[in-house]
């Protein structure tokens, strides 16, 4: 299928950023991609795109912090998707940057909802705006869209006004305006400090005998994990209906942090048994009694989300959207494609 549509990501460095591109410029997308000046290059998730689609794929300077930066490029680009992915991601990292976090998370999304506002688009432009299972927070599991919001830490509660402001623009102003309420969703390009990404490269990095010891924080959390690939097709999904309206994405599943180390460290074929509890647990190699996993309490949470597992009932139903890969799958493409980097010697070993 190929279209003229002109789609605006925020965020397109991101891993979500890099798949949505993909999915978009595949499908004949005019893809505007909002990156933020750095020191160093941060383009490597989406060099590949923008090389494979030149006349397609374009990048601007930007960032949400910045209103008249975002008006002027809402103006340039005249989309008629936004989809905005743009965050301070990280849960733990927002308890450190906790205004900054609400600057991008809560009035970043305000910004660009006023941009299409202030400039006559909201006819024409429909929102994405990238919401979260973390606003369940401690909501006991499953968590649907109805399910009351709980957030437990600033990155949550950023997010809660965001998800509330473009609901408030859907309604006050009419706009195609929707949330995705995405649980978990990992992959290859997943960032290198959220768990399962952490886990994927210590693992390789470990049977490459570049690394000792996996150190972790809480091993009982509960996610719902899924593949980045798959959620990305339900947030175009979501602004191809005639209504807008609110989705959680998930699998339905939920798995421990215990269970990712457990099924990682399975794709190189070493069965980990636990001693000990709390701080002093350890995962022990079976074979070896090497010690490979430990706890740090660097990595504990001043407030834990301690169990999320979505029901994705209604994206099911409306959306016609499932996910396609399971938890199973997922460690087996993130383990092999850490071992894989490492053997070419783009792996790096410093978490
Ligand atoms: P990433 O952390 O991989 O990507 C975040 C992106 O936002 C990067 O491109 C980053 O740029 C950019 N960014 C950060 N701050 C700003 C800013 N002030 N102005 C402009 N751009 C900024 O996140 P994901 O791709 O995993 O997630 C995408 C979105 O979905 C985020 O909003 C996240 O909160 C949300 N989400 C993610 C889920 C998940 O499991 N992945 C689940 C539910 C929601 P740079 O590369 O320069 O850092
Ligand atoms: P999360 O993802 O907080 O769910 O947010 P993360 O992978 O950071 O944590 C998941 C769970 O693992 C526990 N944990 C650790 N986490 C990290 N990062 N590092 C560790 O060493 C560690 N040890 C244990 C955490 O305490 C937590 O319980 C992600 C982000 O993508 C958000 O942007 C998104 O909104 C939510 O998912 C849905």
């Amino acid at each position: 299928m190929s279209t003229s549509k002109v789609a605006l990501v925020t965020g397109i460095t991101g891993q979500d950023g890099a798949y949505l591109a993909e999915l978009l410029l595949g499908k004949g997308y005019a893809v505007h991609g909002v990156q933020r000046r750095a020191s160093s290059s941060n383009t490597d998730r989406i060099d590949a795109l923008l090389k494979e689609y030149p006349d397609q794929f374009q990048l601007h300077y930007g960032d949400l912090t910045d209103s008249s930066n975002m008006m002027r490029i809402v103006q340039e680009t005249q989309p008629d998707e936004v989809y905005n992915l743009a965050a301070q991601s990280h849960v733990q990292v927002s308890f450190e940057t906790a205004e900054y976090t609400a600057n991008t998370d809560a009035l970043g999304p305000l910004r660009l909802l006023e941009a299409i506002r202030i400039l006559g688009l909201t006819e024409k432009t429909r929102f994405y705006q990238a919401s979260t299972s973390e606003l369940f927070g401690s909501s006991p599991p499953p968590q649907s869209e109805t399910t009351p919001f709980q957030p437990q830490s600033p990155y949550a509660a950023a997010k809660l006004y965001a998800y509330w402001i473009t609901v408030n623009y859907r309604e006050a102003y009419g706009m195609h305006a929707s949330n995705g309420i995405l649980f978990n969703h990992e992959s290859p390009l997943r960032g290198e400090n959220f768990v399962t990404r952490k886990i994927s490269r210590a693992v390789a990095a470990i049977e490459a005998g570049k690394q000792d010891t996996l150190f972790l924080g809480n091993m009982d959390a509960k996610r719902d994990w899924g593949h980045a690939r798959d959620y990305v097709e339900g947030m175009w999904r979501m602004l191809q209906l005639d209504e807008p309206q609110d989705f959680v994405l998930a699998t339905g599943v939920a798995r421990s942090v215990r269970e990712f180390v457990e099924a990682a460290f399975r794709e190189i074929d070493v069965e980990i048994t636990w001693q000990g509890k709390g701080e002093q647990e350890t995962g022990i190699d079976a074979k070896t009694g090497k010690t490979l996993v430990a706890v740090d309490p660097r990595f504990y949470r001043p407030a834990e989300v301690h169990h999320l597992l979505g029901d994705p009932s209604r994206a099911f139903q409306v959306l016609d959207w499932k996910h396609h890969t399971n938890f199973d799958q997922l460690v087996t493409e993130m383990v092999a494609a850490d071992r894989q980097a490492l053997q070419e010697g783009s792996g790096k070993t410093d978490s």
